[in-house]
């Protein structure tokens, strides 16, 4: 049977998750069993994402449907799904969302006991929905280190990033994908529509050592620090022993930017900016599941001083500059960053 994904033998989001539990000969299906579920609400938010053109007949936000229904903002519905799919599994005791100010606690019985802790941008790029521009999920999942049975607390979430046990997006596109790591690799899985599965499309991504992409908003141009705009001109230099020129390429949704650089190659750059002069991107739920999976798929990923997952965070919500790409461009970023003393915070 031919599908919109292709032919059988068909490799499903379970099914996949099934097989590589075999990677952590002691996981009794917990990490397996918040994947899954994450996958059910990503299918959720994908349907009301889908439609979300059709305000006319759906209703803008705050407007009361057809159905009697108050229509949601779709970051805020984006958040109520993945926090309904994720308590509804009691293998996570507490969630970090971009759109709360303060984490969400799972205190019923089960879920009280529960060894992992969630952090997520729901819909990261919110703001271009309405003009139909791709957008995303972002989520990173932690062991809590809080003790079990008690309510979860901060410290399970102010974890440096190298402690993710797992990390990943959806994205929101022309097709949606779903692409995340254990730290066994990155694979993406492509949502058929057709059996309203997710199915193994991007089997171990790699990413390119080398590309010809960078991501930066120029709007921003005056204020960047020295090395960055450094770096700029580098990419623009006219050399065809280099290949460059590279081409610019700027979405304004990060999930989109950096998966495009993920698999063609290529660098995205948030730097710190007038507006954002500790950068703009947040570290625990942006930041951190990006450069996990970067790093999984052979990229690096920095503040323009450190790697990022090394960085202990300080704050729930709080932002870093963020650099992340292929190896190569990382490097000669970087060489412009330290020739110039950047001043941008170590
Ligand atoms: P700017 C979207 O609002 C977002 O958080 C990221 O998805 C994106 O990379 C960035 O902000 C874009 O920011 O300032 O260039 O519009």
């Amino acid at each position: 049977m031919t599908t919109a994904t292709g032919t059988y033998p068909l490799v499903t989001l379970n099914e996949f998750i099934i097989q590589r539990q075999g990677d952590f000969p002691y996981a009794k299906g917990e990490l397996s069993r918040l994947l899954h579920h994450v996958g059910v609400a990503a299918k959720v938010v994908n349907e009301k994402i889908n439609k979300a053109g059709l305000v006319d007949i759906l209703g803008a936000a705050g407007d009361v449907n057809v159905q009697g229904e108050d229509v949601q903002k779709l970051d805020l519905f984006a958040n109520h799904h993945f926090i309904a799919a994720l308590r509804a599994t009691s293998e996570c005791c507490a969630i970090a969302s971009e759109e709360d100010q303060e984490i969400t606690l799972f205190d019923d019985g089960l879920s009280r006991d529960a060894k992992y802790v969630f952090c997520m941008d729901p819909l990261d790029g919110s703001s271009n929905i309405d003009v139909n521009v791709s957008v995303g999920t972002i989520f990173s999942i932690y062991r809590r280190i809080s003790e079990r049975g008690s309510p979860a607390d901060l410290s399970d979430f102010l974890q440096p990033g190298t402690h993710q046990v797992a990390a990943g997006y959806i994205i929101y596109g022309s097709s949606t994908m779903l692409v995340y790591t254990t730290g066994k690799g990155v694979n993406g899985f492509t949502l058929d529509p057709s059996i309203g599965e997710f199915c193994l499309s991007h089997r171990d991504i790699r990413t390119p050592r080398q590309g010809r992409i960078y991501s930066i908003n120029e709007g921003n141009y005056a204020h960047f620090p020295a090395g960055v705009k450094q770096y700029m001109k580098h990419c623009q230099v006219v050399d065809p022993d280099t290949r460059r020129p590279y081409s610019s390429r700027y979405i304004g949704s990060l999930v989109s930017d950096f998966h495009r650089n993920l698999l063609k190659g290529g660098i995205f750059m948030y730097p710190p900016t007038q507006k954002a002069p500790g950068g703009k991107l947040r570290l625990l739920y942006e930041c951190n599941p990006v450069a996990f999976i970067a790093e999984q798929a052979g990229g690096r990923a920095s503040d323009g001083h450190r790697r990022i997952l090394d960085i202990p965070p300080e704050s729930l919500h709080q932002r870093v500059p963020f650099y992340v790409g292929s190896p190569d461009m990382m490097e000669d970023l970087e060489g412009f960053l330290a020739q110039e003393g950047d001043p941008s915070p170590a």
